[in-house]
């Protein structure tokens, strides 16, 4: 374990896991420096309990010189790892580890990593909820919103925590090392942080870097980028197919999740599908995952089936808002690239009333064209990606461009007809008109509950 008592450590960045990282840092002894980009005035919030613990705090820009008197530079996910800064005292040999990183040396039991393009805080919330039916101690954290760092001190040796990780968090590890690895599809996110495809891709196969051959590492059949990193893994490798069997792994064979633990073992029954209460096939792949990973943690069978049939979809994921007059509304903020808006789509055969939008991530939305055709009947866009989406898409679909999603859901509310559906799976981030998507989720369901009042009343 790594000793930090004494030890001048800089975190960068004081969002969740800066702040979280730094408290836990101090608790262990060390002399502890905030740095972030954002203004006193914006940080004011969490200013005055870090003076309280003793940690100093430089706000409204990184200084060099802060950079270079460490010992240790701790980043956070969102700091992109070739700022001039980091850049410079990774040249001087300073060691620039993330929050995963740091955290993973301390974090006591077993651990399942969960990563993917799409579909890991949903795999992650449902194998917690699993491993916890099945009586184990269990944390969940990670990119799901609770930085890992914050799971330290609850932890023992019978622990297991499953956590969700991102390209973010694994471009910064060095010994991290998940008894149990998941990469549930590899798909273009992320590419004005990472450049190409191939190095998000890269970034995420390093969940399974440190592996060895006592561990497992769980990959998508159906996904030929996660299952192309196969070859690089020394661990075990299990599969999940929703298209036909696998070796040894989930998929699914006459209507149920079937299970194998290894090629001559005998083909286990887990649940008929009708027992999956979430939407979509893309959720079923997220099942066959969570069934794969939590057999491998010796979950029984029964405690699996409980634990999926009560499961419910996380908020942002696809969730069902109400029906008004006939017309289902679907919050699904989360979809925030293509891939996971392809996704939301496929979950409805048609009528679908589509709100895309948001700030742009250097991404192709040429690729929703056939689905669009398909099941949409019309699309209507908001935020700053606005122009490129409709350059993208017109002739494929009608377009309304509404700028602001409350113009947005009316103008959707009012076109759709009973037995239709308005879905908000924007293909784009949100940092350009909101917060962070949690944030454009509820002002989403704000305004169709307003809506749904502006009905009744009209009606009255
Ligand atoms: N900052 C700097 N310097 C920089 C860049 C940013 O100081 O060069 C500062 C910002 O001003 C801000 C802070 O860094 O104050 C933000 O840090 P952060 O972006 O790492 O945000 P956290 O609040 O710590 O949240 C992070 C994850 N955010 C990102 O990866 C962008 C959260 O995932 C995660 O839930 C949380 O840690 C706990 O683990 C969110 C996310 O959007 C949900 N993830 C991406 C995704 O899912 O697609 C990867």
């Amino acid at each position: 374990m790594m000793e930090l008592k004494g030890k001048k450590v800089l975190v960068v960045g004081l969002g969740k896991s800066g702040l979280a990282a730094a408290l836990f840092l101090r608790r262990r002894g060390a002399h502890v420096t905030v740095s972030d980009i954002r203004s006193a005035e914006a940080l004011a919030k969490d200013i005055p309990a870090l003076l309280e613990e003793g940690i100093m705090v430089e706000a409204g820009g990184h200084g060099l010189l802060t950079f270079r008197r460490q010992d240790l530079i701790v980043v956070s996910p969102g700091v992109p790892l070739d700022t001039p800064e980091l850049a410079q005292v990774k040249s001087f040999g300073l060691p620039v580890i993330g929050e995963l990183e740091l955290a993973a040396r301390f974090l006591k039991g077993k651990t399942v990593a969960i990563t993917g393009s799409n579909g890991k805080t949903t795999t992650t919330a449902l194998l917690g909820d699993i491993l916890q039916e099945a009586g184990r101690h269990t944390l969940v954290g990670g990119n799901i919103g609770v930085p890992v760092v914050a799971l330290i001190d609850e932890s023992s040796d019978e622990t297991w925590s499953v956590l969700e990780v991102s390209s973010f968090q694994l471009e910064s590890t060095q010994q991290f090392h998940p008894n149990i690895a998941v990469i549930l599809n590899i798909t273009p996110d992320h590419l004005d942080r990472h450049g190409t495809f191939e190095n998000y891709a890269l970034a995420k196969e390093r969940i399974f870097a440190a592996q060895d051959d006592h561990d497992f590492v769980v990959l998508n059949a159906d996904n030929a980028r996660a299952a192309a990193a196969a070859v690089r893994s020394t661990a075990a490798v299990y599969w999940f197919s929703l298209e036909h069997p696998v070796q040894q792994g989930a998929w699914v064979q006459e209507g149920h999740v079937v299970y194998r633990a290894a090629r001559e073992a005998a083909t286990e029954s887990v649940m008929p599908l009708s027992e999956i209460t979430l939407k979509g096939e893309h959720n079923v792949e997220n099942v066959l995952a969570a069934v794969c990973a939590a057999r491998l943690a010796q979950a029984p069978v029964d405690a699996i089936r409980r634990a999926v049939a009560s499961f419910k979809a996380v908020e942002h994921r696809l969730e069902y808002v109400t029906t008004i007059n006939g017309v289902e509304f679907y919050n699904d903020s989360k979809a925030t690239n293509v891939d996971a808006t392809a996704k939301a789509i496929a979950a409805f055969s048609s009528g679908i009333h589509l709100i895309l939008g948001g700030k742009d991530k250097n991404s192709d939305y040429t690729q929703l064209s056939q689905l669009l055709r398909a099941r949409v009947r019309a699309v209507y866009t908001i935020g700053s990606a606005a122009a490129k989406i409709e350059s993208h898409l017109r002739g494929v679909v009608t377009i309304q461009s509404c700028e602001t999603l409350d113009r947005a859901v009316s103008a959707a509310a009012d076109a759709a007809r009973p037995g239709e559906v308005v879905l908000l799976a924007p293909a784009c981030s949100s940092f350009d008109q909101f917060e962070n998507y949690e944030h454009r989720g509820r002002v989403f369901k704000e305004l169709v509950n307003e809506w749904r009042g502006w009905k009744v009343w009209q009606n009255a």
